[in-house]
């Protein structure tokens, strides 16, 4: 028998853009997905997972089957369409019924500011790499603290920050499309960890009784052989992804083992970062304070050394077999043909969970608590008889989670899990066909149908232990 902690939240996770739809609605203003989008023609946000209209059900099925946390974010252009400016009074009221709506259930909200949806007017003044973005995010984050302060009990400042620059200046699936430029995507994760810093910083000195922290996505590297140059290519991949992030988060600046390889990186790419003393008494002041960390984690990687030009072709298709993954003066993702993957070449390791668990504990011991925010497996699901037998996804997310047992038993503070996600949603690079819910959505007439792995999630937290 394996028992979770106590009062573990078995939650499920959403995000407002890939589940909300309803984009041109009620004076929602732009990100800059949907210009994007439409330009493509490939993919249309535009109803997701209607979860505008449709909350209150989805809501009220979660707590039906045992769930007792949400993550859910505030579409920061329903409150102001334009990022700033004057807010619109239907978007505040929006996030006021749905976060009722939740505490009316008992599912506990947990609630993120930034997930991927920068507002477009933003975006195009330049995004995280601008201060004018910056100082609007703040403001944003502080109008919503004032706003739902008093109901909210958990906040998250960003989403994954190394996907936001990874998608957008590295892999280029994330517009303005730029391929390979990692010092922009370096320069871009520093600049949203000092904004964090101060959200962290306005939240706590307004005495807000809630907590805060922030998501990152951490996926494990591990070298492919062990041959020196591989193994330092799995150390650099760490460094840029893991590590760069996690020092800011937790000791303020960055540490000397940190820096030498990120200025041998920014080297080798033409590039150099810029950094205000400010910033570091901004992060240290957060580094303290933070009460959590949120970690997303669906996959590690295994490294091979690599000297050549960056090369990624990014499989948004679920064709088994296409993706390339090569960072010059980083390394190359290479397969392990011992470890299975999904349909989208993610690597299933729930090893590289624990591992990274355990070294959070051990390098920042000043860390307080964990949740893991976003876990789970996306495939392509088939609709028999009104359910989906899903026991690929459910066998992934049991091993995850024993995974987080080991941890805890090696002394790690994990409080608790959340799937991602809750119903089927939209996902940016992928459409509609990468599904991941607990719940299916027939998109045409959005009807929601339980998984299989929904009957079992339900079994588990109702017995508080692994089944
Ligand atoms: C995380 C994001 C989510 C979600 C998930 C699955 O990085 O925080 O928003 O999309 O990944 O990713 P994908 O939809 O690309 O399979």
């Amino acid at each position: 028998m394996q028992k979770f902690p106590k009062n573990f939240i078995f939650g499920a996770a959403t995000a407002a853009y890939q589940a909300e739809g309803a984009t041109q609605v009620d004076g929602k203003g732009k990100t800059y997905w949907d210009d994007y989008l439409e330009e493509q023609g490939v993919f249309d946000p535009s109803t997701a997972s209607d979860f505008y209209h449709k909350y209150r059900e989805d809501i009220e099925q979660a707590h039906a089957f045992g769930i007792n946390g949400i993550r859910i974010s505030i579409a920061w252009t329903r409150l102001f369409p334009e990022g700033k400016g004057a807010p619109n009074q239907s978007g505040v009221s929006y996030y006021h019924d749905l976060i009722d709506a939740c505490l009316a259930q008992g599912v506990e909200p947990f609630v993120t500011l930034h997930h991927f949806d920068t507002p477009a007017p933003l975006y195009k003044k330049g995004d995280w790499l601008s201060s004018e973005m910056i100082e609007a995010y703040v403001a944003f984050s502080d109008f919503c603290f004032k706003e739902y302060g008093h109901k909210v009990n958990y906040w998250i400042t960003i989403n994954e920050p190394w996907s936001v620059v990874a998608g957008q200046y590295i892999i280029g699936h994330f517009p303005p499309n730029i391929h390979y430029d990692i010092p922009k995507a370096i320069q871009s994760m520093h600049n949203m960890m000092v904004a964090h810093a101060r959200v962290v910083k306005l939240y706590k000195e307004q005495g807000y009784s809630g907590e805060i922290g922030i998501v990152h996505i951490l996926e494990s590297k591990y070298p492919i052989s062990e041959l020196p140059e591989d193994q330092d290519a799995a150390v650099r991949e760490h460094i840029l992804a893991n590590r760069f992030m996690l020092d800011a988060t937790f000791t303020g600046t960055y540490s000397a083992e940190v820096m030498n390889v990120i200025e041998d990186i920014l080297k080798k790419n033409q590039g150099e970062l810029r950094t205000e003393p400010r910033d570091f008494e901004y992060l240290s002041y957060a580094a303290d304070k933070i009460d959590f960390l949120g970690i997303n984690y669906y996959a590690s990687h295994f490294l091979k050394a690599y000297d050549g030009e960056s090369m990624i072709h990014h499989n948004g298709t679920g064709e088994k077999g296409s993706s390339v993954f090569a960072l010059k003066g980083i390394g190359e993702r290479v397969n392990n043909p011992l470890i299975p993957t999904t349909d989208w070449d993610w690597p299933i390791f729930p090893q590289g969970l624990e591992d990274m668990l355990v070294s959070i504990k051990e390098m920042y011991p000043n860390y307080k608590k964990i949740y893991v925010t976003e876990n789970g497996m996306g495939d392509k699901d088939v609709l028999i008889e009104e359910t989906v037998q899903d026991d690929a996804r459910i066998d992934y997310v049991r091993q995850h989670l024993a995974a987080i047992l080991k941890a805890v038993a090696r002394g790690v503070n994990v409080q608790g899990y959340f799937i991602w996600s809750l119903m089927d949603v939209f996902s940016w690079t992928n459409g509609y066909n990468k599904r991941y819910g607990l719940f299916y959505v027939n998109f045409e007439t959005q009807e929601r149908y339980p998984k299989k792995s929904a009957y079992w999630y339900k079994e588990m937290a109702m017995k508080n232990e692994l089944v």
